[in-house]
């Protein structure tokens, strides 16, 4: 690593090499200044041109903005340098010099498009409030980790690239393997559950899936990154509880390890974790709320998946985050367990945001027998899955779990206007690269 000081750790009255970003030139003449930024901050360097060697101003004032020099001088306090503190430089070097045309201002003064944004990330994170959505996202994976761990969940990864389809055949990804059919995984659905069946019983993932959504939305990518959980022995009531428990000690890590994040961000005042003990709805007392809200053109009826407005007026009904459970069974998938008194229920659940769907989750069903069953029901081959449900056969303790969308996760909690906000370099119909 090259040998040089933190801008924020450049101490008066030392000698330091401060290596970075030029962020601003301002000539005033007789004096100029650099402004120089790395990952901890900015520092002044101080161009006094009649007290320094000509190459030396000349080669420091010749660079163009986003160029990045190492510069190697005294440090000094000066009160009226942006941070306190300033280096009058005895050597400039240039390490790698930028094209004076930018495709994007770094410094934020000139807005740019998401997708100029998109198309030069590089620059775009060079701006504090972009840098400070990624670094709230690590520390939503870290939290989210970290008590995952503590409900004694084992970290696992699945494979990707698949052979059969779990959330519905129209949004799979077809890829070619060594000449057969394969898919890019939906989800570590059959995964998770297999490995929960096995003594291992707790298990988190966070990790990709991938779906052919068929619209451009705000909310929508084509990878997007999953925090799903499987437990052995839990019931959909405690898959409840644990997904409660991870939102909101998201919200806890940012509200106590980001500040300064969120100050960049204008969050810092209105910043709150929100209480535990979300509501629980039925989905049929939700689409009553949802009816007598008087939002929707067509009253819902029992049966219906629920329209994004629907989802909308409830959201602004309950005001925060709930839970919507009990689905009717027809439109939850085939691994989601029917109740024992009504087979038209589903264990199914939701988590909702005011703005959006995070989490779904229930029941497996871990009978073999009526697993099978219900392949057929939904007019799924069960020789396709013969892979997963012949586990079922030889002990499969009850169990039950989630997936959380990772970046509706960060959406929601920041504010984001769009879900590729969160994503550093995010895949939609017209993103394929960079
Ligand atoms: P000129 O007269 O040609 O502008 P000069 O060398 O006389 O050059 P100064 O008058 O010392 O320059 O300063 C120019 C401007 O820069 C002033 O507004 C001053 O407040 C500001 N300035 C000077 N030194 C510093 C410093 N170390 N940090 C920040 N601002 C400074
Ligand atoms: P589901 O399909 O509802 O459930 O996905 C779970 C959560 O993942 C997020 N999500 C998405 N986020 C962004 N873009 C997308 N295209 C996208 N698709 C899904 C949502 C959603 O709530 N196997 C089940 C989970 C389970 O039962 O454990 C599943 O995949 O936030």
């Amino acid at each position: 690593m090259q040998d040089r000081t933190y801008t924020a750790d450049a101490e008066p009255g030392e000698s330091a090499t401060v290596a970075g970003w030029v962020h601003e030139i301002r000539d005033l003449g007789g004096i100029a200044f650099i402004i120089l930024r790395d990952v901890s901050g900015k520092i002044q360097i101080k161009f006094e041109k009649d007290e320094m060697d000509d190459d030396l101003v000349e080669t420091g004032l010749g660079v163009s903005r986003e160029s990045v020099i190492s510069v190697t001088g005294d440090v000094e306090e000066e009160p009226r340098a942006p941070t306190g503190v300033e280096v009058t430089p005895e050597s400039v070097e240039i390490i790698s010099d930028a094209d004076p045309e930018l495709p994007l201002d770094p410094s934020g003064k000139v807005d740019a498009e998401l997708s100029t944004r998109l198309d030069n990330r590089t620059l775009d994170l060079r701006k504090p409030e972009v840098q400070a959505v990624f670094t709230i996202r690590a520390e939503i994976l870290r939290a989210v980790r970290e008590r995952f761990r503590d409900l004694r969940a084992t970290e696992i990864t699945t494979p990707k690239i698949v052979a059969t389809g779990t959330e519905g055949g129209t949004e799979l990804f077809p890829i070619t393997y060594f000449g057969e059919e394969a898919f890019m995984n939906q989800s570590p659905q059959l995964f998770k559950q297999l490995i929960a069946g096995s003594n291992v019983e707790r298990v988190f993932e966070i990790g990709p899936i991938f779906r052919a959504e068929e619209h451009n939305t705000p909310r929508h990518l084509n990878e997007a990154t999953s925090i799903d959980f499987e437990g052995a022995f839990c019931d959909q009531s405690d898959a409840m509880d644990v997904a409660e428990e991870v939102v909101v000690a998201a919200y806890e890590a940012v509200a106590e390890n980001c500040a300064d994040e969120l100050e960049t961000l204008g969050l810092a005042e209105e910043f709150e974790a929100p209480d535990e003990g979300f509501p629980r709805l039925s989905y049929e007392e939700a689409i009553e709320r949802i009816n007598a809200t008087g939002e929707l053109d067509e009253q819902l009826v029992w049966g219906d998946d629920l329209p994004t407005e629907g989802e909308k007026a409830l959201g602004d009904d309950v005001g925060g985050h709930y839970f919507i459970t009990d689905w009717p069974s027809e439109i939850k998938p085939f691994y989601i367990m029917d109740h024992d008194e009504d087979e038209q229920l589903s264990t199914g659940f939701d988590l909702m945001h005011p703005r959006m769907e995070l989490v779904s989750g229930g029941q497996r069903e871990h009978r073999h027998d009526e697993l099978v069953a219900g392949f057929e029901q939904q007019g799924l081959d069960p020789d396709q899955f013969e892979y997963y449900t012949k586990m079922f056969k030889y002990g499969m303790p009850p169990h039950a779990g989630f997936g959380l969308g990772g970046e509706r996760l960060i959406m929601t909690l920041l504010g984001l206007d769009n879900i590729r906000e969160a994503v550093l370099f995010p895949r939609d119909r017209q993103r394929l690269s960079p």
